[in-house]
């Protein structure tokens, strides 16, 4: 489809980008030839680039706008913190309303257990804080030889050093001569991909195994912990089949290891319920908190400790030698805050786990019988959509041909925002969207899947 040329305001800011910004996961010869998409304001489940094209936001952001955008209260509540206090912190005996209060709710809807917070400004720092806590809980129990962390393969844990050894896309590792010592990796419940003849479950209980296996293979003695998302989500949205957490708690709780839980993107409704580990049936000893703490307005993340950890490190004689500037700000405690009592006010868990959740599902399903799509999966308010060679026997695409590529740029120019890991098209929309608007965006999913069909001459 051919596209009008920008306009010079479009140009310029490009220009100026592509010589001066550094950019986040990007090929920066590949954006430079191309411009970059400049996108300059958002309404509800919709932005618009600044050549007015509206695209439909299948991804809330990066997983994380789940009130949509251009919320009222949420630029309020900032506005009035930005007066009345725009920075103190919470270093050396002080604190403030803002993180006081909102402390006090996080402790209200995360799962049982966990009480207590920690805060940073990013999933990323938010799981280099949990691997220093970890470490330094190990250590005040007198078991200063529990230092090793177990993450899975494929999972994304961030990309500050830590958090990029804990995460297992092992394209994240060399640039940066990753990972480092005492982070190690096991299968992770892949079966679209990996699981040949074998049911889903069969194949999550053997890669739970390869958890138990590493473990013996180490010796419990110097193992510290084992992190993992309820769902994979930058992995390819691998969403763990029956038997699988619950395995994995039983073998956490032999050998005692701590069970740290991602929960960046599965929390705050994402999965349907509060959190992931309440809809894996999960007990964490620790879990991370970013993207819907605060719907993405403002960068903020929480690590919530439960009892155990909680109450070693509260009564320990020493100060916690860890805390960022921006630890618990109070203009993004403000707005994370009214993030909250919005979700709460307007049931957007309950909308997740009910209507707008099963009618999200039942629309994903219908791509099923598509000649491209070789599975569909989801749960909540997030979903996959595998395309393929050969729908039978779950064959891919050879990786050079890069047809999850082909259909993003089809969903981009069709106004559609969904994410391609591989050939893996996932959605993650906001969880306001409307019934018409999950029409809007799966009439447009199939569209794009049918123009991708239509270049590789399946249809
Ligand atoms: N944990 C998980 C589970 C995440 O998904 C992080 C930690 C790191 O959070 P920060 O705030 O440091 O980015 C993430 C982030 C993608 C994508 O394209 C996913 C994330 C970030 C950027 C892109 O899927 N997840």
């Amino acid at each position: 489809m051919s596209q009008a040329a920008p306009s010079n305001q479009t140009k310029r800011w490009q220009e100026i980008d592509a010589r001066h910004h550094l950019h986040p996961f990007t090929t920066h010869a590949d954006l430079a030839e191309k411009g970059a998409r400049v996108i300059t304001r958002a309404e509800g489940v919709y932005l618009y680039d600044s050549e007015g094209k509206r695209l439909i936001d299948g991804m809330a952001g990066l997983w994380c706008v789940q009130v949509g955008y251009g919320r009222e209260e949420l630029a309020e509540a900032g506005y009035k913190a930005l007066k009345e206090l725009p920075y103190y912190n919470a270093f050396f005996q002080t604190t403030t309303p803002y993180v006081a209060e909102l402390s006090e709710k996080l402790a209200e809807v995360t799962p049982k257990g966990i009480d207590r917070f920690f805060f940073a400004n990013s999933g990323s720092e938010g799981n280099d804080s949990a691997v220093k806590a970890i470490r330094y809980f190990w250590n005040l129990e007198g078991k200063p030889s529990k230092k090793i962390f177990i993450a899975r393969k494929k999972a994304y844990h961030g990309v500050t050093m830590a958090a990029a050894s804990l995460s297992g896309l092992t394209s994240m590792h060399p640039q940066a001569d990753l990972p480092l010592p005492g982070f190690v990796h096991v299968d992770c419940p892949d079966w679209f991909a990996e699981g040949g003849d074998m049911t889903p479950e069969e194949y999550g209980l053997k890669t739970a195994k390869s958890l138990e296996d590493k473990i013996l293979e180490l010796g419990a003695e110097n193992v510290a912990a084992f992190v993992a998302e309820p769902v994979q989500g930058a992995g390819g949205l691998i969403i763990p089949p029956k038997g699988y957490w619950e395995e994995i708690q039983r073998i956490c709780r032999k050998y005692d290891i701590l069970l740290h839980v991602d929960e960046v993107i599965c929390g705050f409704g994402r999965t349907g319920n509060w959190f992931g580990s309440d809809t894996f049936g999960i007990e964490p000893d620790m879990i991370n908190m970013a993207k819907g703490l605060s719907s993405g307005y403002q960068p903020i993340a929480a690590l919530g400790f439960g009892e155990r950890v909680g109450n070693t490190l509260f009564n320990s004689p020493q100060e916690w030698s860890h805390g960022f500037t921006y630890s618990g700000h109070p203009v993004c405690a403000a707005v994370a805050l009214a993030n909250l009592e919005l979700i709460q006010r307007e049931k957007l868990v309950e909308k997740a786990g009910g209507d707008t959740g099963a009618y999200f599902q039942k629309k994903l399903a219908e791509l099923a019988d598509h000649p491209l799509v070789g599975e569909t999966r989801g749960v909540g308010m997030l979903g996959a959509i595998e395309l393929v060679q050969d729908k039978a026997a779950r064959a891919k695409f050879p990786g050079d041909m890069d047809v999850g590529g082909q259909c993003r740029n089809h969903c981009f120019r069709e106004g559609l925002i969904m994410r391609a890991i591989g050939d893996t098209m996932v959605l993650s929309p906001p969880l306001v969207i409307s019934q018409a608007e999950i029409d809007e965006l799966f009439e447009l999913a199939r569209r794009c899947i049918d123009l991708t069909a239509k270049d590789l001459g399946v249809l």
